[in-house]
């Protein structure tokens, strides 16, 4: 699905399509044509591109189905996750574990694009699909540039509040809830400054347990040195790229 084709749509959609209860988010799913008309991308996977314009409101909501995003373009959307503000930049990954509130606020004068991954076909083969409607907050709520989870969980690698194993035994997910760009940017650059080139890839985890950051979906960003071909893998997970 490429890029240009989808900000032409996302454009003409933001136009047409208010964001109200009901449907309560303007995405658009990529759907595998080999799947019989499913909007999944694969038998386990879907994925889609969300559009929120400037000063709307996607409303507050949880789903047993668990969603990351990945933020393909703009700046400054916060995105509230259990009552933590998270402020959402270009390159980020931030967590909607399962049955958490969320909602997304476009506080900005510019349109904003995320990539949405949810474990929901999982979810529904297994008749597990649960839905809820929330309370949303004001929208002029302050956020701190920092979350909550951040704050906790985030200082730097290695550091986690001591008894951290203890309070977050029985959580399947991972503490910290968002993943920042320059901290990934990084890490890829002095990998690939260790190795002399070719390709590294980085695994997002949970700071507390060293899982993967939740149970059904496994993040990871890799990057190719122009010029470098990699060795073929094999896997038995299906995988989106963006
Ligand atoms: C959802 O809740 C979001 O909260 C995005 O942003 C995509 C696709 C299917 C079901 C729920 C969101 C979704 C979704």
């Amino acid at each position: 699905w490429r890029v240009a084709d989808l900000m032409d749509l996302g454009r003409r959609a933001q136009d047409l399509i208010p964001i109200d209860r009901g449907g309560d988010r303007r995405v658009f799913a990529f759907a595998n044509p080999g799947l019989k008309g499913a909007p999944y991308v694969s038998n386990t996977l879907w994925a889609a591109a969300q559009f929120l314009g400037p000063g709307e409101l996607a409303p507050a909501h949880r789903h047993s189905p668990a969603a990351l995003r990945f933020v393909m373009e703009g700046e400054g959307v916060w995105t509230l996750v259990n009552g933590d503000p998270i402020h959402m930049g270009r390159g980020d990954v931030i967590l909607t574990p399962s049955w958490n509130f969320h909602e997304h606020h476009n506080p900005g004068d510019k349109s904003m694009v995320w990539l949405d991954v949810l474990d929901l076909p999982v979810v529904e083969f297994l008749e597990a699909i649960f839905f809820e409607e929330g309370p949303s907050e004001l929208v002029d709520r302050k956020t701190d540039p920092r979350s909550v989870s951040e704050r906790q969980f985030g200082q730097g690698a290695g550091i986690v509040p001591s008894g951290s194993k203890g309070v977050m035994k029985g959580s399947r997910h991972s503490p910290l809830l968002v993943f920042r760009w320059a901290d990934v940017d990084s890490a890829l650059d002095a990998l690939l400054e260790i190795k002399g080139g070719g390709d590294a890839q980085i695994r997002y985890q949970d700071p507390v347990s060293g899982n993967d950051v939740m149970p059904t979906l496994r993040c990871e960003m890799r990057r190719v040195v122009q010029g470098t071909t990699t060795g073929a893998d094999r896997q038995t997970g299906s995988r989106v790229c963006a």
